[in-house]
């Protein structure tokens, strides 16, 4: 039905004409198959175009940020040095244009307090920042309806000393650092009066200790001490969503993180704050697929980082692997989408840096659609009355279904190509190699 409408539309036969007919067929057929073990592929699609992805900005410059010349520091590290790397917001922003052009779905751009735009000869300290240091990228955003989710940044800065931020037992270094959580505060709500889009504020904080500490309990009394001033001034709890994210280990940071995992629930628990879970900070067999449903369970929102790790939190780019669907599966399966705010974050600098961008959203959208694209209903059923071999093989039948010719559909619904590459590499030849 649908085809032949499209099929009277068309005047001129071409090759490409014959081309679409076919990839429509493909679609239809795939439809059918999805629709035998009762799934909607239509509306797989209809959901996972509104699904947003808050997207990281720190992918186009290697984490360096504009308001200050300090080398990327904190534990978490860039490697390789391939061409191209944004140099000014202006550039950053062209990037971001261009990936956005290669990626279907909705977006919201996610910045650390880092990213602030000076006008020339202006400067403001990480405990001076204020909207107008924003007002470029809240234009930005605005242009193209997207909302914006906000990182205060406790790293890559003088007043980091000896690893330390929010839990230094220097109080002029703590200070420092607690003015710049409710400096971002103040920033966060106005992203969220501006583009009309609540703001997901991420605290992250770096400190550690490289080697084993006499006192474990200080750093993290100060740190909860630190986190309960920053979050003391007023703020638009409907506007503004504060989470926490912790880490296991940082490089420098190997024996010690104050952020530790068990903190931040417990921190967020009692102060009915947001938790949010980074796939590369836990120990490799541990997984936050498999911890997601427990934060459901008690937290009415529950954030991601979405990243891949390679033996530690490496932060390469996301791809369409297993703990990827997991994540996704996980969201869609236990009716979370609205519940889960989805970031990317990871930053690779040996590879063209547009393409590492487009590769990782892609993938997550991927993995989303194909968790839209599961019987759930009736896999919980098989579950419930331990038909557990049925079960196995209803997912193993799962893997071999035409998911390629849905995620062209949407491709084609939203107005994106398949091929992203030889666009990237237009750019590279055009623009990135200039730089
Ligand atoms: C670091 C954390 C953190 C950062 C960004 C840049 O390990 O994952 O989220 O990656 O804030
Ligand atoms: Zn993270």
């Amino acid at each position: 039905m649908l085809l032949d409408k499209r099929i009277q539309k068309k005047r001129i036969v071409s090759k490409s004409y014959y081309k679409e007919v076919r990839k429509m067929s493909r679609w239809n057929e795939a439809k059918e198959m999805y629709g035998k073990i009762g799934v909607d592929a239509e509306k797989a699609i209809e959901i996972v175009r509104q699904v947003p992805i808050s997207m990281h900005c720190w992918q186009g410059d290697d984490v360096g940020g504009f308001d200050s010349k300090e080398a990327l520091s904190g534990g978490i590290q860039t490697t390789g040095n391939y061409p191209g790397k944004a140099r000014t917001p202006e550039e950053l922003m062209a990037d971001i244009d261009l990936v956005c052009s290669l990626t279907p779905g909705k977006k919201k751009l996610n910045l650390h307090a880092s990213y602030a735009i000076f006008e020339e000869g202006e400067f403001a300290d990480r405990d001076a920042l204020a909207p107008k240091h924003y007002a470029k990228w809240v234009a930005f955003a605005k242009e193209r309806g997207m909302g914006i989710d906000f990182n205060p940044t406790f790293f890559s800065h003088p007043m980091v000393k000896d690893n330390l931020t929010l839990s230094s037992p220097d109080e002029t270094v703590r200070k420092f650092w607690v003015e710049h959580g409710k400096r971002c505060l103040e920033i966060s709500e106005y992203f969220a009066n501006e583009t009309g889009v609540p703001c997901v504020m991420n605290i992250w904080i770096p400190d550690g200790y490289k080697d084993i500490p006499a006192d474990r309990l200080g750093p993290r009394a100060r740190f909860k001490q630190s986190l309960d001033e920053i979050l003391s001034i007023p703020y638009d709890k409907s506007k503004v969503f504060v989470c926490l994210e912790s880490k296991v280990f940082g490089i420098g940071v190997e024996s010690y993180t104050v952020g530790s995992a068990e903190f931040a629930l417990n921190y967020v628990t009692q102060k009915g704050i947001m938790p949010l879970m980074d796939n590369g900070h836990y120990h490799p067999t541990e997984l936050v697929s498999d911890k997601l449903s427990s934060l459901l369970v008690f937290h009415p929102h529950v954030a991601l980082h979405i990243t891949r790790g390679v033996r530690w939190d490496s932060d390469h780019v996301v791809l369409l692997d297993d703990e990827t669907k997991e994540i996704a599966k996980d969201i869609v399966r236990n009716d979370a989408l609205s519940r889960v705010f989805i970031a990317t974050d990871y930053f690779d600098a040996s590879i063209n840096r547009i393409s590492a961008w487009v590769t990782g959203l892609r993938s997550v959208q991927k993995a989303l659609l194909l968790a839209l694209l599961e019987p759930t209903a009736h896999m919980k059923q098989l579950q419930d009355e331990s038909r557990f071999t049925e079960l196995m093989v209803a997912m193993e039948d799962q893997k071999t279904m035409p998911f390629g010719d849905v995620w062209q559909e949407y491709l084609r619904r939203e107005g994106v190509e398949e091929d992203y590459i030889t666009k990237v590499l237009a750019y590279e030849e055009s623009v990135l190699k200039n730089r």
